[in-house]
């Protein structure tokens, strides 16, 4: 059985009502809406396929209706893991009107964590594309059905679903539709980066995450006429909510799908299609810096390009002005709820400088020192945060909700932050054991021990090392039992272990000991920040 999720005291609820954060729209309703508004104007534009907000409602009815004929239930879980295709709408838009929760896996994730996504929200249904970048989803998905003992269904967009189901099936099904969620069931669960070990779920509700998207559109000055990009993986927070392709939908806009982040797949799509906003990680906005400088595309119809994910250098966020104008945005979010933008008319000093402010006025931040305590203003500290679209707690995880959040409900981001005299934060670093690989997370603990599962691997400590293009790379410290695997047999056994590519270790350092102290009693957190300084240290002695 799975706990049953608590949402906010009914206080804070009630709270939030009144101020007209929470409305009672839900998901399948506002796209009904909209469609009925402008049933003409397209929503959705992938390649060559164009939806109106007509069509996407009509295939959200019978994908509602055959999601429920196939005996999916509301309040069901069933995964997703779709890339940038039209597909992904109507099925996510299909599921929410049913009732039932799509759980968002990234393309990238392989079997271990999908079975892991499975098995923890004991999902009945996974939804795939047959391939897509040169991978069979249909494979991955029969090893998967095997280690997931609730999985009962495999549905497959695209032209061959191998032997599971197609969706094009389960869009056939006639008969009524099943009844609206409330505004207050959870419509989805995301995934966290993760930190302490696997990645939990995130249950977000129609009412807070709609407020969410009600909050950066009037931010993000994203209205009915414009038109977003979704050039990272939509299934992320960030491309999803801040405003992105959900905003863009709650607004009316258009939503424009790239198949990847490349400037040869997106540059040609903002001047056909006349974007005006959209949301890339720093190296992304890097090598777009670059090539916009090389000219060949007209790129004017972007208002506002947003960098969030990880954390933008000032550098990077000039040489962004430089390229593009006055149009650059910082957003510093997370899955679990808070998202802070600086704002279309501040001025360049806080845009370079600054990871902005807080959609609320109802998002509660607190900077405290190691111990718990409020730091003087202006100084930096753990930022931990309560508020009308952050979660109270993780699905089904008593001991992580217990660690991750407050008895009074804050959630501990474990970022390091200050706030400006001005209000604006600035992201310091990180207090939490993860990775932050160009906007990927990585966390220590997972990687660990999975090396740790290798029998010539007596220890391993993973950390993060600087990197001038993603940021952060990760580096793994082992001591190795004789005869001692090579490294590259290490990487490929993480790789094997059926985990995303990007947490394959970029760099092994093999090392006799840890070089605990005296006392010999050294968190893992100490000692990773150890192993890091040493190996810092000694590359700078090399050079
Ligand atoms: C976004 O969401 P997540 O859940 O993948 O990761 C959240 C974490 C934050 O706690 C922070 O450690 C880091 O990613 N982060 C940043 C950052 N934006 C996120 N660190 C420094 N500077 C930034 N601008 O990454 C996410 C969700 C919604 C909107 C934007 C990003």
């Amino acid at each position: 059985m799975i706990p049953a999720i608590q949402q906010w005291p009914s206080a804070f609820a009630e709270r939030y009502r009144a101020a007209g954060y929470w409305r009672g729209e839900t998901f399948g309703g506002i796209l009904r809406q909209r469609a009925e508004h402008r049933p003409d104007h397209t929503a959705i534009v992938e390649g060559n396929t164009r939806w109106t907000y007509a069509d996407l409602d009509a295939r959200v009815d019978a994908l509602a209706r055959g999601f429920t004929a196939l005996g999916l239930r509301r309040g069901e879980r069933v995964i997703v893991q779709l890339p940038n295709v039209a597909p992904f709408f109507s099925v996510v838009f299909g599921l929410f009107r049913a009732g039932i929760l799509p759980v968002f896996a990234l393309p990238a994730h392989r079997v271990t964590e999908i079975v892991h996504f499975a098995n923890r929200s004991q999902a009945r249904a996974y939804v795939i594309l047959d391939t897509w970048d040169g991978f069979d989803y249909r494979a991955l998905a029969a090893e998967v059905k095997e280690k997931a003992p609730t999985l009962e269904h495999v549905i497959v967009a695209g032209d061959d679903a191998g032997p599971f189901t197609p969706l094009a099936d389960i869009e056939k099904h006639e008969g009524p539709l099943p009844p609206e969620p409330a505004s207050s069931d959870v419509a989805f669960l995301q995934i966290s980066g993760g930190s302490t070990g696997l990645s939990k779920l995130i249950p977000r509700t129609h009412d807070d995450y709609i407020y969410s998207l009600r909050g950066s559109n009037d931010i993000c000055e994203l209205d009915e006429n414009g038109v977003y990009l979704g050039a990272l993986p939509i299934a992320h927070n960030f491309p999803m909510s801040s405003p992105g392709t959900f905003g863009a939908l709650y607004a009316g806009a258009t939503v424009v799908l790239s198949p990847s982040p490349s400037p040869d797949a997106v540059f040609p799509l903002i001047e056909r299609e006349k974007v005006t906003i959209t949301g890339v990680v720093p190296p992304v906005a890097l090598i777009w810096a670059d090539a916009a400088r090389s000219g060949g595309h007209d790129l004017s119809s972007l208002k506002l390009l947003q960098v969030g994910g990880a954390k933008l250098t000032p550098e990077v966020a000039r040489r962004l002005l430089d390229a593009f104008g006055p149009v650059l945005q910082q957003v510093f979010g997370m899955a679990e709820g808070l998202v802070n933008y600086t704002r279309p008319d501040d001025d360049e000093e806080v845009v370079i400088h600054t990871q902005g402010r807080p959609i609320s006025p109802d998002d509660e931040l607190l900077i405290l020192d190691d111990d718990g305590n409020p730091v003087p203003p202006g100084t930096p500290g753990h930022l931990l945060t309560r508020g009308p679209y952050t979660i109270r707690q993780y699905f089904n995880e008593p001991e992580a909700n217990a660690a991750s959040f407050t008895p009074d409900g804050f959630y501990r981001t474990g970022d390091i932050v200050l706030v400006r005299p001005d209000g604006n934060l600035v992201v310091q670093g990180r207090a939490k054991d993860q990775i932050n690989r160009g906007g990927e997370k990585v966390s220590a603990e997972e990687i660990e021990d999975h090396l740790l599962a290798h029998p010539q691997v007596f220890d391993a400590a993973v950390v993060s090392i600087p990197d001038e293009y993603l940021g952060e790379r990760t580096c793994a410290f082992i001591i190795a039992r004789s005869p001692a695997p090579k490294g590259v047999e290490l990487k490929k056994w993480v790789r094997d272990r059926g985990l995303a590519a990007f947490k394959v270790p970029d760099r092994v350092v093999f090392v006799d000991s840890f070089h605990t102290t005296a006392v010999g009693k050294v968190s893992r957190k100490d000692l990773r920040a150890t192993l890091r300084q040493r190996l810092l240290d000694a590359d700078a002695a090399e050079r």
